[in-house]
């Protein structure tokens, strides 16, 4: 196996399967200066003797490992190095809360407003870019009183370019990936236009380069007056995530950031079942079922609606992320989750269809059908997967029974399915999620975990939810 760093060079997005090492090279400290410097406003000139000591550099680290939710050290390792690389926006994170603002009065003192788009990119067709732009405002104009109208001469307040490297503002772009764009707050002159980095690959929907309205989205809140958010799955979190631009719906945190601003929309959208914002899964709810967990080479998943818990054994926190974050390609909403050991593989099923994947990449010729495992065709759907290390075989449960396959066979064994309260004691309802961890089963159903010994049968212990996911709100 690759060592580590060399694995972040590779991809920003298989940190994941790694073993945090602690290499760091002077290159990296510099890199993690010229971020913290950037983002976190850490200053040329700090410290009583005048220049900076470790300790401010380490108090920045640890403001920004507290922003990502990261294990909270102070020191540049493994994870830290990761979040540093990944794709994001130009503007510094300065507030560390949910939705934040650049301040009460930093917004624009009218509810109409113009825009213009003073150039276009080779990425895409000029209509694309054209429509990218107005559903990305739309997106702010849906819940709100703001109305948006285009003007092709003349300023507008928020004037639209795609620029590279210096491009006429104090704020160079660094070529491709880094910084992908960067917006202005509320204002005369600059103030709330948005720039585009060129050396970027801008795309109308695919998720092989950055999607346009996803990324103009997020920089038209901050041309109204948002800050970032540290909710993972707010719009106006600074790390760039691949999201489905046919299907987005302005998640909740950004609704109330932006209504905290402007207020609501007066006016009543005739579309009667528009959904709902989402919100983000808290690991605090006691009620909260898991659709489904798994190990990732000594890691934890924890899987929920669009999002996945990371859990690692070297850090307090578990760390949230949209599962597209690492997995462009993969479903939301899952049923069931297992990691191969034979292959090195997760799969992550839903409805009739399993996707595999290496690493960050859909293995080919997935997704495949429940079939594929000898399942009957009658199964619609399974709630949970299980792989039992010591064996080698994979458990699938299906309602109140449950199927084993042989992963080094590759079929299905003989004399399934069983009965679930046959083998595991003490369930009474239908199995949620299940996994293995350091020689324990754990078998879920509803908000509870079950803890077992799949070679005895032994029932240890009955938890909640929270006893991995290790809230800290109680
Ligand atoms: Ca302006
Ligand atoms: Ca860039
Ligand atoms: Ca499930
Ligand atoms: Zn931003
Ligand atoms: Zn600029």
């Amino acid at each position: 196996m690759r060592s580590c760093s060399l694995c972040i060079i590779l991809s920003l997005a298989v940190a994941v399967y790694c073993v945090p090492v602690s290499q760091v090279t002077e290159q990296d400290e510099h890199d993690a200066e010229s971020y913290l410097k950037r983002f976190f406003n850490l200053t040329e000139q700090e410290g009583p003797s005048g220049r900076r000591g470790i300790s401010a550099v380490s108090r920045k680290l640890s403001e920004m490992q507290r922003f990502f939710g990261l294990h909270i050290t102070g020191t540049l390792d493994a994870d830290t190095m990761t979040m540093m690389k990944k794709p994001r926006c130009g503007v510094p994170d300065t507030n560390i809360a949910r939705f934040s603002t650049f301040g009460k009065n930093l917004k624009w003192e009218k509810n109409s407003l113009t825009y213009r788009i003073e150039n276009y990119t080779p990425d895409m067709s000029v209509s694309e870019v054209d429509d990218s732009i107005e559903k990305a405002l739309q997106v702010w104009a849906k819940v709100t009183p703001l109305r948006f109208t285009r003007i092709y001469s003349g300023t507008a307040d928020i004037m639209i370019s795609f620029g590279r490297q210096a491009h006429g503002d104090n704020y160079p772009f660094d070529g491709p990936d880094g910084t992908l764009a960067h917006a202005f707050a509320p204002g005369l002159g600059i103030g709330g236009d948005a720039h585009f980095d060129d050396d970027e690959n801008f795309t109308f929907r695919s998720n092989r380069g950055y999607v346009l309205f996803i990324v103009a989205a997020h920089e038209f809140g901050h041309s109204l007056g948002l800050s970032h958010s540290d909710d993972p799955g707010a719009l106006m979190y600074p790390v760039y995530s691949y999201r489905n631009p046919d299907t987005f719906v302005l998640p909740r945190d950004d609704v109330n950031g932006i209504q905290s601003l402007y207020g609501r929309n007066s006016v009543k959208d005739p579309s009667v079942d528009k959904p709902q914002p989402p919100t983000t899964p808290d690991a605090c709810d006691s009620t909260m079922v898991l659709d489904a967990v798994t190990t990732l080479r000594g890691e934890m998943l924890f899987f929920k609606d669009s999002f996945f818990w990371r859990s690692y054994p070297q850090s307090n926190t578990p760390q949230q992320s949209l599962i597209t974050n690492f997995w462009p390609e993969a479903p939301t909403n899952i049923d069931a989750a297992y990691e191969s050991q034979q292959s090195g593989r997760v799969l992550l099923f839903k409805d009739r269809k399993v996707w595999a994947f290496a690493g960050y990449e859909l293995v080919r010729g997935y997704p495949k059908k429940l079939s594929s495992f000898g399942l009957p065709r009658s199964v619609k759907k399974i709630d949970a997967a299980l792989y039992d290390v010591e064996s080698g075989k994979t458990l699938f449960f299906v309602g109140s029974s449950y199927y084993s396959y042989d992963e080094t066979r590759k079929t299905m064994d003989q004399g399934v399915p069983k009965q679930v309260d046959q083998t595991f004691s003490a369930l009474t309802s239908k199995v949620t999620a299940a996994l293995q961890y350091r020689g324990f089963t754990y078998i879920y159903s509803g908000p509870y975990m079950f803890e077992y010994s799949l070679r005895t049968g032994r029932l240890f212990r009955v938890l909640r939810n929270s006893y991995f996911l290790r809230c800290t709100n109680f």
